[in-house]
């Protein structure tokens, strides 16, 4: 489905998604109050739509995930506390060290396997203030991202998320799941998203990746918790008024783009097998479990590539100076998969 104007083959992200001619109209007619003084029904319906698709007992819709993460931080947290994640989780890489500078937190990194973190690596990495003369800070979160990103858009087995959320318990921790692409996660594995969080505190969910929508991202967890991050959301400048606009297109694509994940997925594996087949580049199919591909070019080749394959009207992102991305989303079709795979042959 293209939707977006030009005929350029937009891989950089899934984040890049224009609403639909559906999707804007759902937003065109949609009631709208204030939110920040609580009476936005369509930011109302939203909010108790992601709390009953999570399983938990309340929600709080924010302009952005890098919000959405910050204020879950900041929520469960005290300064001189510690949160614990995986060493290329969103939390520490892509957010401006907005943990440090928001929550006044430091970060223990947990090494992954193409971004999923081993239990006991977890447990290992929580320090706790008592007990340490004072020498340590004090590890109270356990943020898991899932899909993993920078891992290759992979997903947590159950079993893991559900020990990690008990290693968290064990040692005083909260648990949050950065989810931007947790309905990613739940149609790859099959596993439904209220079950891969039940044993969680709080989790970050974006309507605005390969959901669909223009902007916005929903906090769901216990009231307490949503109660103090609503007093935080304010802080940070995230209160909106009108919001029901942007609800409306959040609540459209919880009702019309979840099960088509599966599409993007299908394409992301076509592309990925593709170039794997390329002598030029390097893909890890064990990785390519959703609707991402990294692929790895020559040492200092990725800018390069990128230039390359925009000349041929296929934009893709540079990682590092020898990896790229290529994210696939609803406006890409199987036509442009095939002008992909024709421009990644012709770059070599
Ligand atoms: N990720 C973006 C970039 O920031 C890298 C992308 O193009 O993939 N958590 C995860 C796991 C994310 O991938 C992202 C966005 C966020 C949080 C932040 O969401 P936004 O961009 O809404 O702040």
């Amino acid at each position: 489905m293209r939707e977006y104007p030009g005929d350029r083959v937009d891989l950089r992200s899934d984040t890049v998604t224009q609403p639909t001619a559906e999707m804007r109209e759902a937003m065109s007619l949609a009631i709208v109050g204030d939110d920040v003084l609580g009476d936005d029904p369509t930011v109302i319906e939203l909010q108790d739509r992601m709390t009953s698709l999570l399983g938990k007992e309340a929600a709080l819709f924010v302009p952005s995930g890098t919000m959405c993460n910050a204020t879950a931080i900041r929520a469960q947290t005290e300064p001189g506390d510690e949160i614990i994640t995986e060493s290329h989780s969103h939390i520490y890489i892509y957010e401006g060290g907005g943990f440090a500078a928001l929550s006044g937190v430091s970060v223990a990194l947990v090494p992954g396997r193409m971004g999923i973190m081993e239990p006991a690596d977890v447990a290992k990495a929580v320090r706790k203030g008592d007990g340490s003369l004072g020498h340590f800070p004090n590890g109270s979160m356990v943020c898991v991202e899932n899909t993993s990103n920078r891992g290759g858009g992979t997903c947590y087995p159950l079993q893991k998320m559900d020990a990690i959320a008990d290693v968290a318990r064990e040692n005083e921790c909260t648990s949050h799941i950065d989810g931007a692409r947790i309905f990613n996660a739940s149609v790859a594995t099959g596993v439904d998203v209220s079950r891969i969080a039940r044993d969680y505190d709080s989790v970050s969910i974006c309507l605005s990746k390969g959901l669909g929508a223009p902007v916005g991202s929903v906090l769901v967890g216990t009231s307490e918790m949503i109660h103090r991050a609503y007093r935080w959301r304010k802080m940070f400048g995230g209160g909106m008024r009108q919001a029901g606009v942007l609800a409306a297109a959040g609540l459209f694509a919880l009702e019309n783009n979840i099960d088509r994940l599966e599409e993007d997925h299908r394409q992301a594996r076509r592309l990925a097998e593709a170039i794997e087949q390329m002598p030029s580049f390097k893909v890890d199919l064990d990785q390519v479990q959703t609707n991402m591909v990294y692929i790895g070019c020559e040492k200092g080749g990725a800018d390069d590539l990128v230039e390359r394959l925009s000349g041929k009207g296929i934009d893709i992102l540079t990682i590092d100076d020898s990896s790229v991305r290529a994210v696939t989303h609803l406006h890409i079709t199987e036509d442009d998969i095939d002008r992909s795979i024709e421009a990644f042959e012709s770059s070599q």
